[in-house]
């Protein structure tokens, strides 16, 4: 799947709120508030939490903010996250930020809502926190650097030593993933948050390549993952979480 640039919301209008359901569009469900989920369209931690709201079934409300617009800095929003960051959820007066956390809290909180997050099987389970924590720890920040020279920059010209590095990185640390995946999904013949966590970051390569289609970064998708990818985009919720400001093409 492609996508137009730029990755992030960052000039979109601060005003939007824009009630999502998995299952009604409603915000009140026996006499409970919905989750409120606040995010950023086009932010790959957001969009894990999104996938996994929308796998679990649980209803929500989407609080769509703009980081140019300030949103993120505002008090209202630092005091859900001090450190003004998406994603973050508030649930019947309980805030909550760092995308993993929040799927735990939800995976448990609504532990008979929709289709678990994890495996039931205990090293399976722990395999895949290993993997959501690797896509954070080693996947992230080449990527992020890449987005920085070369969507996010505003002045001088991009840093080539420092994107080949990035590249580097990104290529060995995608091979690791493709030779760890172990069926139609990371951990088996169901996706997982392990999926919900590398999927948007290998999302964010096709966005790089709308920009910059001579540097080819979806090259770097190993075969398997360029097949895996498909199958996450063939998940019957998946359209739903696609970041509304990459749909307009
Ligand atoms: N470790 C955090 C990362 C959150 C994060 O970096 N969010 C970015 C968007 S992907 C953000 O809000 N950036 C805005 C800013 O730093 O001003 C998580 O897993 O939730």
């Amino acid at each position: 799947m492609r996508y137009a640039y730029p990755p992030y919301n960052r000039a979109a209008s601060s005003a939007g709120v824009t009630k999502r359901s998995a299952s009604a569009n409603t915000l009140f469900i026996g006499g409970i508030m919905a989750i409120k989920f606040y995010y950023l369209s086009g932010s790959p931690f957001g969009w894990k939490v999104w996938l996994a709201l929308e796998r679990k079934r649980i209803d929500y409300e989407m609080v769509l903010l703009s980081a140019d617009g300030g949103d993120l800095k505002q008090p209202g929003f630092l005091a859900i996250n001090p450190r003004g960051k998406v994603p973050a959820i508030s649930d019947d007066g309980y805030n909550l930020y760092e995308s993993s956390a929040i799927c735990e809290y939800l995976d448990e909180r609504y532990a008979d809502s929709g289709a678990g997050l994890w495996p039931g099987n205990l090293c399976d389970r722990a395999t895949g926190r290993r993997m959501e924590s690797e896509v954070g720890a080693y996947i992230y920040p080449p990527l992020r650097r890449l987005v920085e020279e070369l969507l996010f920059r505003r002045e001088g010209i991009p840093d080539e030593a420092a994107i080949s590095s990035a590249r580097e990185a990104l290529a060995s640390e995608l091979n690791l993933f493709a030779q760890a995946a172990v069926g139609d999904f990371l951990l088996g013949h169901e996706p997982s948050l392990a999926d919900f966590a590398l999927y948007p970051m290998t999302a964010l390569l096709d966005r790089l390549d709308l920009r910059h289609p001579q540097r080819a970064f979806s090259g770097l998708m190993p075969e398997p993952l360029k097949s895996w990818s498909g199958r996450v985009e063939a998940l019957s919720y998946f359209q739903k979480t696609v970041p509304p400001h990459w749909r307009a093409g």
